[in-house]
């Protein structure tokens, strides 16, 4: 208790003082609360709020606010969930700098012209004028309203910013760009295998005996999931890391393995062969339980040997028969599927062979043990923001209604809907869509030049548009490439509700301080622009014009939501998050699969109907079109765009290097930080290096999005655009083979 309290205290004190003075003291981890204590911090002079992040994270973490004079001061996790477990992650603990960070967008702007940064300030009301008329014009040209192009993405995932969403219905049919670039290649892989994306509560891999963590690195990407491994690391238990790179997680593992990207699919079908020459099959499982297991023994028998899976990963045979038999034979043990594994071409099919080892083995549906990869369960709310409906006599696109990746939609029984295009050819879509082309596009929570791919392409792509509108709280690459940017709130102005695709936790977000400047937040922003489509041309948009964002938070709880969480009322969640009250930790406990079978399906006809292998066969990577591999995965010190540009992460995190090994960069004559230039067919980035054995001979690594002083960094001049071979079943779109990517480098 004592030693909490002295880390609580000490983390509060440290959110009162300046970037430099934090970051000259935050090495010396150990110090005082007598520190603490003399920068007088009394939690009575504070009004304490409730809060959650909001940001597109496993942990979603519940954070405790302490507010006075109208001022956030200091922040920290909320103690009630065992997960968030009174501590945030280094990016969290920023938050304080946020919403008074001097680069914050605070009003309405204006740019005449496109990356000229001649930004001038306008009103509300004239920015709404300007947007409005633009919409009238294309509906008008148009006949529809299809012009208007929505992109939205993972900037805000509180409920109610479904809003955005909800704001487009409100004004007619309109062009989205639908699908993921996250995860969603995995989504259809397990819906295909056990009819759904629904891994158990990561609090009880405590109990697991094994855990293999295959392409995920949940030391930097899911801090707090980090203490339940180590415990069960303390309680005996195996570790296994499967990344091509040696991460922080790796470090933490008693195995790693390095194999070659792109090769997972191979790994664990070679492991299900020897699990199967063991004779170390869950039999009960796979008779009772399992559709297609015979064929997929025909097919292990017939074209996996572990020497060819050996071949194929680079991975030692006999290392590959003992984690196998160890893996089988542990009870129970798990594997942790990471997103950024089945960023692939094969990274449908690699999950598959993945969640075929966990089945085989009787690993789902059991407390430690599973096939972890996210879930949806404890999103059942009302989505009141998001189902708003087109003006009367709407026009739209004819042949199928639009589907995301959060398809809350139901089936549209009219004969107009949206467009759909793909979210992962964002670019590629606004250039090649015709009758009505994208003229207008509206961005929000999300951040294209710095998450989507082939930049090049998308600057050519933006300027063939009228008009860019995009809400943004920072001046980001997106912004510079835009006309009109709306100064929009941060979590501490607005009320909404979180809850985790990871964690079973439900926190609520209560505006803790008015909305500083002139932000408002998506749904005010929604109401705003209703208002002037009305004064313009009434009925030309449904969307209410007075909005409480309080009584909006308050219209996304039902009883559903009251009787799984175990609470009367919403209010019961300002005393602190709750968590779900399930029959068991165990995903799948009852064995009541959602395929169509009804039970794990091996064989999945309706994977091959959506033209795929009915079986879990190996799916070769994408050729290679340069000299080395590129990765660029996710950092610490941000979560994609967001934290990396606020002072106190750029006091760790000052300038972005590109990764090598030094075998490699002596062959090409280039030393530790050096100035190069890795380019390739999408395009080159300049930028310097650092030498490290994390990384293989043949691979190049650039973390993604790093945005400050110097802004013309971006991996995604680096980055194309090819699909994965997965994720339209269920996403709308295939994902996208982040990692599939290839370039070379030299001295400059
Ligand atoms: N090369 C490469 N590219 C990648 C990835 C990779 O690993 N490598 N990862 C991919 C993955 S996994 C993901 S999930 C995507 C993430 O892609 P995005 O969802 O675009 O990422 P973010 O940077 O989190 O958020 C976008 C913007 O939302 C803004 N924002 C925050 N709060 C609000 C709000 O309340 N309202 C509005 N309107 N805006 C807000 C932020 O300031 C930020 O600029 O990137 C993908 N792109
Ligand atoms: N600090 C921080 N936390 C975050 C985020 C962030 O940006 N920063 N983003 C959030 C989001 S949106 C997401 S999607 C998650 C991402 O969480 P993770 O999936 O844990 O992270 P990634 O960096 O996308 O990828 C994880 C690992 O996959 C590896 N990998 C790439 N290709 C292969 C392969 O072929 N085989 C194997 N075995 N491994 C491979 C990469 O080397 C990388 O180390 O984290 C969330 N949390
Ligand atoms: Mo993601």
């Amino acid at each position: 208790m004592s030693e909490k309290r002295k880390g609580l205290s000490r983390r509060r004190f440290l959110q009162g003082v300046t970037a430099a003075g934090a970051a000259a003291m935050l090495p010396c981890r150990f110090l005082i609360p007598a520190e603490a204590q003399a920068a007088g911090f009394n939690p009575d002079e504070y009004k304490v709020f409730r809060n959650a992040c909001p940001r597109n994270c496993y942990d979603t973490c519940s954070i405790k606010t302490y507010v006075k004079d109208g001022v956030v001061e200091y922040i920290e996790g909320a103690p009630e969930s065992t997960f968030t477990d009174g501590g945030l992650c280094v990016k969290g603990y920023s938050y304080t700098r946020r919403p008074y960070s001097p680069n914050r967008v605070k009003y309405p702007m204006i740019q005449d012209g496109r990356r000229s940064g001649k930004w001038r300030r306008i009103s509300w009301d004239e920015a709404m004028d300007k947007i409005a008329r633009k919409i009238l014009e294309l509906k008008e040209q148009d006949g529809n309203l299809l012009g208007l192009g929505l992109t939205k993405y993972s900037g805000n995932f509180g409920i109610t910013n479904y809003g955005v969403e909800g704001m487009m219905s409100s004004l007619g049919y309109t062009t989205r760009f639908v699908g993921t670039p996250c995860w969603p290649a995995g989504i259809d892989a397990q819906n295909y295998d056990l009819g759904n994306m629904w891994c158990n509560d990561p609090e009880d891999m405590v109990k697991s005996k094994y855990i293999i963590i295959w392409g995920a690195n949940p030391a930097w990407c899911s801090v707090h999931t980090m203490k339940y491994i180590l415990e069960a690391k303390r309680r005996g238990a195996k570790v296994v890391v499967i990344d091509p790179l040696f991460t922080q997680t790796a470090a933490k593992g008693d195995v790693f393995w390095q194999p070659k990207t792109s090769s997972d699919g191979a790994l664990a079908l070679g492991m299900a062969k020897h699990i199967l020459d063991q004779g170390l099959v869950d039999t009960n499982f796979v008779n009772q339980h399992s559709l297609g297991f015979d064929q997929f023994v025909d097919y292990l028998n017939a074209n996996v040997t572990v020497e060819w899976a050996a071949e194929q990963s680079g991975i030692p045979a006999q290392d590959i028969r003992e984690v196998a038999e160890e893996f089988a034979t542990a009870d129970p043990a798990t594997i942790w599927i990471g997103y950024g594994m089945q960023r692939h071409v094969n990274g449908g099919a690699s999950v598959r062979s993945i969640d075929a080892l966990v089945a085989m083995t009787g690993n789902v549906g059991k407390e430690g043990g599973g096939a972890r990869y996210g879930h949806l369960q404890t999103w059942g709310f009302n989505y009141n923001a998001f189902v708003q409906k087109q003006p009367e006599g709407s026009k739209g696109f004819v042949g199928g209604a639009a589907k995301g990746e959060f398809d809350f939609s139901g089936d549209s029984e009219q004969s107009y809907s949206d467009r759909s295009v793909n979210i992962n050819k964002t670019a590629q879509e606004i250039l090649d869509t015709k009758d009505p082309a994208i003229k207008m596009l509206w961005v929000s929570c999300k951040n294209p030049f710095g998450q989507d791919f082939d930049r090049p392409k998308l600057e050519k792509a933006f300027d063939t548009l009228d008009m860019v509108v995009s809400v943004e709280q920072f001046f980001t690459e997106t912004v510079a490439n835009s006309d009109i940017v709306l100064p929009v709130t941060t979590l501490f102005e607005e009320w909404t509700v979180n809850v985790s695709y990871w964690h079973y936790w439900l926190g609520i977000n209560e505006q803790a301080i008015k909305p500083m400047y002139e932000t408002k937040s998506n749904i005010e922003i929604a109401a705003a622009l209703s208002t002037k489509m009305n004064e313009l041309s009434p009925g030309s948009c449904t969307f209410p014009q007075e909005i409480d964002t309080k009584e909006w938070m308050e219209k996304e709880f039902n009883q559903g939501i009251y009787d799984y969480f175990g609470i009367e009322d919403w209010k019961d969640l300002l005393n602190g998050p709750v968590k779900a009250k399930y029959a068991s930790s165990a995903s799948w406990h009852d064995m009541k699969f959602g395929t169509p079978s009804g039970k794990y399906e091996f064989f999945s006809q309706q994977c091959e109907d959506n033209g795929h292998k009915a079986l879990p066969e190996f799916k070769a990577g994408r050729d290679s079109y340069d000299k080395f591999r590129l990765l660029t995965p996710h950092t610490k010190f941000g979560i994609h765009s967001q934290f990396v540009n606020l002072d106190w992460m750029q006091e760790y995190y000052k300038e972005p290097f590109v990764y090598m090994h030094p075998g490699a960069a002596a062959e090409k004559g280039i030393e530790d930080l050096d100035m190069v230039r890795v380019f390739n067919k999408v395009g080159e980035q300049r930028v310097r290096v650092k030498l490290t054995d994390n990384v293989a001979q043949d691979c190049l690594l650039m973390y993604t999005a790093w945005f400050g002083k110097d802004s013309s960094f971006n991996v995604q001049n680096l980055v194309d655009d090819e699909s994965a071979d997965m994720g339209a079943f269920k996403a709308g779109a295939p994902g996208v083979a982040i990692h599939d990517q290839f370039a070379d480098i030299e001295r400059v």
